[in-house]
């Protein structure tokens, strides 16, 4: 199989891109617009290989995502805009790179025969909850600017789906962590700055709960829904790995072997979900299980950004 990843410069991307070369025979076909969040650092070991092209592009492109997508048998997007405190400040790039950027890509698949169009997604869509979990059945309920671009973007893939016949796969994932994220995002943030001995800016009591999935795991979700999954289906991704950001932040400290007195409370996040968690019965029905649990994954994660991994 050749693959056209897109995103793959960033944090999960290139994980995937790895995975594809590291466990599978398929080409890939790297296409990044190498945002603030894309590097090509992040793809070293892939470039040289023979299996792997990199594609320096924008997914709004249309004749440079028309000519890529004709030339593969299947499409990952992993493309978007993903920090939900950016979107915050300004949502236009999200509305133009999640929304219009994945109709793009849709309108492109439409005029070939793809085999699978993969459309990487998030716990956010379905916006919080106190208790329970949410079914890929439930609603949408999307409660920033970032996540509400994403539920456009599947509700258009899906739609894609049913007028067109283009083969579209959903997955939805729970909080991602692991190695190459960009140090905006709570982990890695954390990790860095309790090395550096610098403050840790926890938004509003730290009460907030997030499910936490190492990125290897969701990569190989990714690939089984990609292989396995049945068009015009969403599929679920999460561990079970609930934590509050309190209990996120005091791990990452005693895994630094930093002073708990970092920890500083700060104003809280605007219209910061308090809680996210995904029933998951539909893709362990497929086959897949989390191999990491949280503490697996945070001490390899700290490995990572300490320069030991
Ligand atoms: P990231 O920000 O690390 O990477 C995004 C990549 O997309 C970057 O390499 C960037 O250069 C590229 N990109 C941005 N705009 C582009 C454009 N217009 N054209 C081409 N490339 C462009 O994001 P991530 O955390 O790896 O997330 C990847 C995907 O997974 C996103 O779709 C996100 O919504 C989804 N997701 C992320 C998480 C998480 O916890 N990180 C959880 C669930 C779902
Ligand atoms: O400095 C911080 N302090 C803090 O308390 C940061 C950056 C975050 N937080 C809190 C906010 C969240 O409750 O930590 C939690 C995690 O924050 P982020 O890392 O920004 O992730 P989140 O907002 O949960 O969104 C992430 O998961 C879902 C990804 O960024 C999204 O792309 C993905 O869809």
């Amino acid at each position: 199989m050749r693959t056209l990843v897109t995103g793959g410069a960033g944090f999960i991307g290139s994980n995937y891109v790895h995975h594809l070369l590291d466990r599978t025979d398929d080409e890939v076909v790297t296409f990044d617009a190498l945002t603030y969040a894309g590097s090509r650092d992040n793809l070293a070991g892939a470039l040289a290989d023979e299996r792997h092209e990199f594609v320096e592009g924008d997914v709004r492109d249309e004749d440079l995502v028309a000519d890529l997508v004709a030339d593969v048998d299947a499409v990952v997007h992993f493309a978007a805009e993903s920090h939900v405190d950016r979107s915050i400040d300004g949502a236009a790039p999200f509305v133009s790179t999640n929304v219009d950027g994945t109709r793009a890509l849709l309108d492109a698949a439409r005029e070939t025969d793809l085999e699978r169009f993969l459309q990487v997604s998030t716990d956010e869509v379905y916006g919080q909850t106190v208790d329970g979990a949410f079914a890929e059945t439930d609603p949408l309920d999307p409660r920033n600017p970032y996540a509400a671009t994403k539920a456009g973007a599947d509700h258009l893939a899906l739609s894609y789906e049913r007028t067109y016949g283009v083969p579209v796969v959903v997955t939805r994932s729970s909080n991602n962590f692991g190695p190459r994220q960009h140090p905006e995002k709570l982990i890695p943030k954390f990790i860095t700055r309790a090395a550096a001995g610098q403050s840790l800016p926890l938004y509003g009591d730290g009460s907030n709960v997030r499910e936490w999935t190492y990125v290897a795991d969701n990569c190989r979700a990714v690939d089984l829904v990609l292989r396995e999954g049945v068009a015009g289906e969403v599929y679920n991704v999460g561990s079970g790995e609930e934590r509050t950001n309190l209990e996120v932040t005091e791990a990452i400290l005693d895994a630094v072997g930093a002073s708990r007195d970092l920890v500083e409370f700060v104003e809280d996040r605007p219209g910061h979900d308090q809680r996210y968690a995904l029933e998951t019965e539909k893709i362990r029905e497929l086959g897949w299980a989390p191999e990491y649990t949280f503490e697996d994954g945070l001490e390899r994660t700290v490995e990572h950004y300490s320069g030991t991994r």
